[in-house]
């Protein structure tokens, strides 16, 4: 019976994704050499054929952006996310014209704002402000750069302090007004925001997953638990393994003590939640093995598992590392397409946080296996999404991931990894 339901399970991930076509790292390295070097250096012939799709692509998001949402000011569907692909494309290209075009971008971006009613960087105003904080910089206004940083840290209490219904994930809570902050403090490479600021908002999300976990009865499971729409989600965008995986960042919870005593078991208990195929669910006690998104599933969850690894140590976190790796390269080419939320760049981004972690040239193989079949957009029949050119759910994050590819080494998750 057992393996029965296991068969089963396995199946339900196959109904979302498209058959894998690519055969796997061999080990050889002739297999690898029209791709990249023994440095994990890209050769000029795929790095040329990457860079030729990227603008391909980027006309093509040109001119579909003509009829895209005017009053949508998100990184997740909207503006910020498209002047982040240009200040991305900025970094890898060095073109300044890509500059002015984020600059442009965000602009718009600030006269929709949602008013404080969101306050993420993904889905709230935090993002646009955080955005063009970083734009002024780069065009040397410092003057507007502080403006927006000001204006970003009137919500700092609000977020700290929280009423009741503020939420800790990474979309619509906490750590995504947490993401601003390190975005800033990144960008500007010096910390703009002070390190206590960060850290009292880390604080105010282990109260609340205290609480919440106490409140639901699972303290003698896990130490820390929170809730997003009366679910308990284990993602990295609503869930558990997204929030774990800021906590373990440097300097963030401010004792080694509570880092063990309170963070290590609480990535425990999400390491716990493993499903025999090594995915993971996208709720708790939610034993459907069905998506492998960056959303929900292995191709998020992997963050948490490689940080706690760096940060505690534990051959069991690489492991499994590794295990979600092979799930996301068996079921990752999803028919929802090409993006990064719930598509197959997003995926894609498990094999380059593998590679940059263990230098092993698998990873970057079959990130690059992906890569082609992105360069393949539209050929699958896979499912146009609601936003068809945004960042997360369309086109500009698929080029993100394909910029990315460029330099692997420095590549990360955008509005996300740090
Ligand atoms: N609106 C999205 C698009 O057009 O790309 C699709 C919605 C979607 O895929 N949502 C993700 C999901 O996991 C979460 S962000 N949905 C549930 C499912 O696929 O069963």
């Amino acid at each position: 019976p057992h393996e029965r339901t296991r068969i089963c399970t396995l199946r339900k991930m196959d109904t979302r994704a498209l058959r894998n076509p690519y055969s796997d790292y061999d080990g050889n390295p002739a297999s690898t050499q029209s791709l990249f070097d023994t440095q994990g250096r890209l050769t000029p012939e795929f790095s040329q054929r990457l860079s030729s799709k990227i603008n391909e692509l980027m006309s093509v998001m040109e001119n579909g952006l003509g009829s895209a949402d005017p009053r949508d000011c998100t990184t997740y569907t909207g503006w910020t996310g498209i002047a982040l692909l240009y200040l991305h494309l900025h970094k890898v290209f060095g073109d300044s014209s890509f500059l002015h075009k984020a600059y442009e971008h965000v602009s718009h971006a600030l006269q929709s704002m949602t008013r404080r009613r969101d306050v993420t960087f993904l889905c709230g105003d935090s993002g646009p402000l955080a955005v063009a904080a970083v734009l002024y910089h780069r065009l040397q206004r410092p003057q507007e750069a502080d403006d927006c940083i000001n204006r970003l840290m009137q919500y700092h209490e609000a977020v700290v302090k929280g009423s009741g219904t503020l939420p800790d994930e990474l979309l619509y809570g906490r750590v995504g007004f947490l993401y601003s902050l390190l975005f800033i403090n990144q960008q500007f490479g010096q910390d703009k925001i002070p390190l206590d600021y960060i850290q009292q908002i880390c604080e105010a999300v282990i109260v609340s997953g205290d609480h919440q976990s106490r409140r639901f009865r699972v303290q003698n499971q896990t130490p820390l638990m929170f809730e997003w729409y009366q679910e308990h989600y284990v993602g990295a965008a609503h869930g558990l393994s997204g929030i774990y995986y800021y906590l373990m960042q440097p300097g963030m919870v401010s004792s080694v003590e509570q880092l063990h005593r309170v963070v290590k078991p609480s990535v425990d208990y999400v390491c716990a939640l493993k499903l025999p195929s090594g995915n993971y669910p996208p709720c708790v006690g939610d034993d459907r093995d069905l998506l492998v998104h960056w959303c929900h599933g292995s191709p998020g969850v992997v963050y948490m598992l490689l940080q706690a690894y760096k940060v505690f140590g534990g051959a069991g976190y690489l492991e499994a590392a590794l295990q979600c790796g092979d799930v996301v390269w068996r079921y990752g080419l999803l028919k929802k397409g090409y993006g990064l939320c719930h598509g197959a760049a997003g995926n894609a981004y498990t094999f380059l946080a593998l590679h940059r972690h263990t230098g092993d040239p698998k990873h970057l193989f079959r990130a690059c296996m992906f890569a082609d079949w992105c360069m393949n957009y539209g050929r699958h029949g896979c499912r146009t999404p609601d936003t068809p050119f945004s960042l997360f759910e369309g086109m500009a994050g698929t080029i993100y991931f394909l910029a990315d590819l460029l330099q692997p080494m420095r590549a990360k998750f955008p509005a996300f990894e740090v």
